[in-house]
């Protein structure tokens, strides 16, 4: 290894010195990859031979269901950048991937770009690198009451998307066929695929396609006829109009005479408004300037209508475009299918492409829109719906959007997946209100691996074809989906706890990804007893609140309510998915979910929780998360167990990134539960400890170290202290105050403990 080598280690202070060149016999060799890709986990054993100013770069490959031998082409090495291609053939596709590589001191970072895909990144080393373990788990677990195309069955037609069934597991195709009643071919019948050259056509996927459909008895929608994408030049070779004419009508009358009978309805032209517009183009048709107006002019619209309608005038013909329900570009396909129409254009529907982003999607515009068209005496279906969790919304291909950019997929949190089942459940709402326009709503592809928008999570099945709740939100009934059923899973622990309630461990179907421990019969609260809040974040920040549960549920015996992070089925046995990400604003989502049933008569909780007393809680990375929630104005008190603000930022990505600064935004009185000195957040809570000088506080320590005594029976000392707490701030208790106040409190007579207080006599 060449000494300049170690100058790209940032500590070094040597940032202005280059590096050298790397010798080509630094790359001979071994190196391995992972490529998290669409089609799975790839692992690449790839060896580099340079050879006299040449580079061969070769791989052994393998996935989960194959291993294969890749010779690459154009390999190159300048300096300490690498390039290289692989050419591979899927089905009658030839893909082009490209690899560039960067040679570090120890690793090669590897860009793999796979077109219209995107790109992944990896670093190669010269050992094997060892898969993370995928989780196959769910980061919540649904239950979904009916399948969704039974669900609306009465009202339109469910359609998935994808070039079925080749190259779709036996559990994907059953998938499909089970919860779906319509296909669209996701891309093997675009012009580009299926008509490639002049009189050269690829119906094998196609036809495998029309077949399948047929078996499983679902119906088939045509995509797409006259599209500006995917589709090659030979079209419009010469430019001439009549000729390019022709030449449409040769396609769709073939395509549509080949399946006439077998695909109900087509989308005849895609795409043809311009983007954006203004209060000028709205008055006008501002169709995209495509090689089909370039060649044939306006007119080209009618003529594909009226060409598919005589090659299958039984079928139904639809205009699809994105972002047609907003603004400038709606008004424009307002007029110009009214044009359409006034012309005599076969065009029955409209397509309403449907690519949103959850968190802004236009619900009003969407209703909107689709009055207006059925204004027209026009069908409406949304044709190819997806809502992403993250990331860029837009639905046209090659717009720069979603398709080319660089994805690497993580794993969605259950606030996310939460914000776009609400937003699901809503969409479906206006689509039933409509149900007499509205024909079919069709996702755009089958789960969150085969979809264009890979890594932004956007379908209602996740990678590993686990339901999401966006599939609960729409098809459970409104109040089988809020209600949390009798039949609720309830776990007791330590017998239900010491105190006057027996407590359990629950949890509910509207609250995903909590657990709710409380007492077990409410009823038994009477009219007067109200349950305070306390909101609870484990350490780690874990999704599970098993290292808790004892502590837990013996407060909750003493009748309180704790929503706690974590998925109640970790109680028992934890595997992977306790260690998933959690967020503080879970919290915040419990207790707007709390407040909400308190106050809805239909509920269990209606009248039993006392939602002016909220406690924000947690231990180490948990208690970071009760700071972070704790400048919420509902918020009584908090109390953090092993835990304090870091001086700087925090080493862990999946902790809140708290400031000193945000100490200030305290605003009840505030309890530090330690484990002593040798407590790794002693430091941190001492100082937080010096700093809060504007509410009350105090500062316990028990010396048993970080883990503090929660496994313990009852959860030990840290149940006492942390249960006088909340009987003196959330239920007035003044005995409990004994516990902290005074001269003589218990906490100073007793030698296991310390305790300080400030600012509790102003
Ligand atoms: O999802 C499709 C993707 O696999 C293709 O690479 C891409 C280009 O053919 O088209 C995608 O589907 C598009 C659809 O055909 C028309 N509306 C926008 C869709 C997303 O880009």
């Amino acid at each position: 290894m060449n000494n300049s080598k170690k100058l790209f280690i940032p500590s070094l202070i040597g940032m202005w010195l280059f590096a050298l060149p790397a010798s080509a016999e630094e790359i001979a060799g071994e190196w391995h990859a992972l490529f998290d890709t669409p089609a799975g986990v790839q692992t690449y054993h790839f060896n580099f031979q340079p050879k006299d100013g040449t580079l061969t770069a070769r791989a052994v490959v393998e996935s989960a269901d194959q291993k294969r031998k890749v010779e690459f082409e154009e390999a190159n090495l300048v300096g300490n950048t690498l390039s290289f291609v692989e050419r591979r053939q899927i089905g009658d596709r030839e893909l082009r991937i490209e690899y560039t590589g960067k040679l570090g001191d120890k690793e090669l970072t590897l860009v793999r770009k796979i077109g219209e895909f995107g790109s992944q990144e990896s670093a190669a080393t010269r050992d094997i690198p060892k898969p993370e373990p995928v989780s196959a788990a769910p980061v919540v677990e649904v239950k979904i009451n009916r399948v969704i195309k039974d669900a609306f069955k009465d009202s339109f037609r469910i359609g998935t998307a994808g070039d079925l069934p080749a190259r779709y597991s036996d559990q994907e195709l059953a998938i499909a066929a089970e919860h779906f009643n319509a296909v669209t071919p996701e891309n093997c019948m675009k012009p580009e695929r299926v008509h490639p050259e002049e009189n050269t056509w690829q119906f094998e996927q196609p036809d495998a396609l029309v077949e399948w459909a047929s078996g499983s008895k679902m119906s088939v929608h045509g995509h797409t006829l006259v599209w500006h994408a995917q589709t090659r030049d030979w079209f419009f070779r010469d430019g001439d109009r009549e000729a390019v004419t022709l030449r449409m009508k040769e396609h769709i009358a073939t395509l549509v005479g080949r399946y006439k009978g077998k695909i109900q309805s087509w989308d005849v032209v895609n795409e043809a408004i311009n983007d954006g517009g203004d209060a000028q183009t709205a008055k006008t048709e501002n169709l995209r300037d495509s090689k089909w107006m370039q060649t044939i002019g306006p007119q080209f619209l009618a003529l594909a209508f009226q060409f598919a309608h005589e090659a299958d005038p039984d079928a139904v013909l639809y205009y699809n475009d994105y972002n047609i329900e907003s603004g400038a570009k709606h008004e424009s396909s307002m007029v110009l299918l009214k044009r359409l129409l006034a012309d005599g254009a076969p065009v029955h529907g409209v397509g309403i492409q449907g690519h949103w982003r959850s968190g802004s999607v236009p619900f009003e515009e969407i209703e909107k829109a689709i009055t207006d068209y059925a204004s027209l005496g026009l069908k409406v279906s949304i044709t190819e719906l997806d809502v992403t969790i993250r990331g860029a919304s837009g639905g046209q291909f090659g717009g720069g959007f979603g398709g080319r950019r660089s994805r690497r997929s993580t794993p969605a949190s259950i606030e996310d997946l939460n914000v776009q089942a609400a937003d699901y459940a809503k969409l479906f709402e206006i689509f039933q209100k409509h149900e007499n326009v509205i024909e079919r709503v069709t996702f755009w592809g089958l789960n969150d691996r085969r979809t264009w928008r890979w890594g932004q999570h956007p379908l209602l099945f996740d990678a590993n074809n686990n339901p999401k709740p966006a599939y609960a939100a729409i098809v459970n009934d409104a109040d089988d989906a809020r209600e949390e059923p009798d039949s609720a899973k309830q776990i007791k622990i330590e017998d239900g706890g010491q105190g006057p309630y027996s407590a359990i461990a629950t949890e509910s179907p509207a609250l995903a990804g909590m657990t709710i421990y409380r007492p077990e019969d409410l009823e038994k609260l009477g009219s007067e007893t109200k349950l305070p809040i306390l909101l609870w974040g484990n350490g780690a920040c874990a999704n599970t609140t098993e290292e808790h549960k004892n502590f837990l549920s013996e407060i909750a015996s003493h009748g309180y309510i704790i929503l706690g992070i974590g998925l109640l089925n970790q109680i028992e046995s934890r595997d992977e998915t306790s260690r998933q990400r959690t967020q503080s604003s879970q919290l915040i989502t419990a207790l707007d979910w709390i407040i909400a049933e308190n106050a809805r008569p239909e509920s269990r909780y209606f009248g039993r929780v006392d939602s002016s007393k909220v406690a924000a809680m947690g231990m180490s990375c948990g208690g970071l998360q009760a700071l972070e929630i704790s400048s919420d104005s509902r918020i009584t008190t908090s109390v953090i167990c092993n835990s304090g603000v870091l001086p700087g930022p925090s080493p862990m990505a999946a902790m809140p990134a708290l400031k000193k600064d945000d100490l200030k935004k305290l605003h009840g009185p505030v309890l530090y539960i330690m484990g002593g000195p040798s407590d790794i957040a002693y430091k941190n809570a001492m100082d937080d400890y010096a700093r809060i000088n504007h509410v009350p506080i105090a500062m316990t320590n028990l010396d048993v170290g970080h883990g503090g005594t929660y496994r313990q029976p009852q959860g030990g000392e840290f149940t006492k202290v942390a249960l006088a707490w909340l009987n003196w701030q959330l239920k007035g208790s003044k005995d409990a105050a004994k516990m902290f106040i005074g001269d003589d409190s218990e906490l100073k007579r007793d030698d296991k403990w310390t305790i300080e207080t400030k600012q509790f006599d102003r």
